[in-house]
C-alpha cells in the first residue's frame, strides 16, 4: 500500500503518458477525422491490420451521433450485412422483422470504442481538426490540430500539425475535410475537384446503397467515409439505421490498407 497519494506524483502521470502518445501521433500511417461509428469501425480494422492508426475527435465524447439512436430513443436498426459487423464487434442484437435487427445504441458506441483502442487505435478526444496539409504535388500530407477548447479563448490560437500517409473524413454530416479542402484549394488547383454539394432528403434504401459506393478515395490521400461520403457526394441521408456506417468504416479501412501497400511497392 502506497504511504499517501500525492497530487503532483498523479498530476506527472497524466502529463507524460498523454504527451507521450501526442509525440507518436505527430507522424501517422493513417488519421483519421471523427470518432463517430464510421471512424471507430475504420479505426478498429485498420489497427487490428496493423496500420498505425489515430483518431481525432472535436467532442468530449466519441461516437458523434449514435448515442441518440433515432429521435433520442436509444436504439439503432441494422440490416443483415451491419448485423455481420456488430457480431465481429460481440456487440449484441435483435431480430426484429426479418432483416431488420435492432441494437442498444450505447452498448454499441462503448464496444466500438473499446474496442479500437484495444486493437491499437489511439483516439484523441477534445482535439478539433481546423485545417489540412497540401504539398506541391496536389497531396494530402497531414492534418492541422487545435485544441476544441481554443475556440473559447476569444483570441487566436495557432495550431499544430501531424503528418499522415492517408486521412479519412469521418466527420459526418458537416463532411469538414473534405469542405476544407473544396473551400481553400478548389477552384486554385490542378486537379478537377468536384464541389461539396451536401445530402439529399432521407430515402434509407437509397442511402444505405449508395454510401459503399461513395466510400472512396476523393482526392489524393483523402478518403471519405460514413455521413461525410453521402454528403460529399449529394447522396440522400437514411435516418437511424447504422449498417451503413459500419460498412463504410470497414470499405475504408480495407481501401487504406490496399493504397498503403500500394505506395509502398507491396
Ligand atoms: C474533429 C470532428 C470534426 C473535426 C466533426 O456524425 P458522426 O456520428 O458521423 P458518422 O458518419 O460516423 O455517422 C453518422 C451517423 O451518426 C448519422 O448521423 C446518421 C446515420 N445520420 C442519418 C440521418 O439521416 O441523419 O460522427 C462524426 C464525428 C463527431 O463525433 C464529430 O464531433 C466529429 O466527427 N467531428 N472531430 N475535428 N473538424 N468534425
Amino acid at each position: 500500500m502506497a504511504e499517501g497519494l500525492d497530487e503532483v506524483t498523479i498530476s506527472r502521470a497524466i502529463i507524460e503518458g498523454y504527451t507521450k502518445e501526442l509525440l507518436e501521433a505527430t507522424e501517422v500511417d493513417v488519421a483519421i477525422v471523427g470518432a463517430g461509428p464510421a471512424g471507430m469501425t475504420a479505426g478498429y480494422y485498420l489497427a487490428k491490420s496493423g496500420v498505425k492508426t489515430t483518431l481525432f475527435e472535436r467532442k468530449l465524447s466519441i461516437g458523434g451521433g449514435i448515442w441518440g439512436g433515432g429521435m433520442m430513443f436509444n436504439r439503432i436498426v441494422v440490416q443483415a450485412e451491419g448485423k455481420e459487423v456488430l457480431d465481429e464487434f460481440g456487440i449484441t442484437t435483435k431480430e426484429y422483422r426479418s432483416g431488420y435487427y435492432i441494437a442498444d445504441s450505447l452498448e454499441t458506441a462503448a464496444t466500438l470504442c473499446s474496442q479500437a483502442i484495444k486493437a491499437g487505435a489511439k483516439i484523441f478526444n477534445l482535439i478539433t481538426v481546423e485545417d489540412v496539409m497540401i504539398r506541391e504535388d496536389d497531396k494530402i500530407a497531414g492534418l492541422v490540430l487545435n485544441w476544441s477548447a481554443a475556440s473559447l479563448a476569444n483570441i487566436h490560437v495557432d495550431p499544430l500539425a501531424i503528418r499522415a500517409r492517408l486521412v479519412i473524413d469521418a466527420t459526418g454530416h458537416d463532411c469538414e475535410v473534405w469542405r476544407i479542402v473544396t473551400q481553400k484549394i478548389g477552384a486554385r488547383s490542378k486537379k478537377r475537384i468536384s464541389q461539396t454539394i451536401g445530402e439529399k432528403p432521407m430515402w434509407a434504401e437509397v442511402g444505405e446503397r449508395e454510401i459503399i459506393k461513395n466510400t472512396r478515395e476523393i482526392y489524393p490521400n483523402l478518403i471519405v467515409a460514413g455521413m461525410a461520403a453521402n454528403a460529399a457526394f449529394g447522396s440522400p441521408r437514411m435516418g437511424p439505421i447504422f449498417g451503413g456506417m459500419l460498412l463504410s468504416g470497414k470499405k475504408a479501412a480495407e481501401l487504406a490498407a490496399n493504397l498503403l501497400k500500394k505506395s509502398r511497392g507491396l
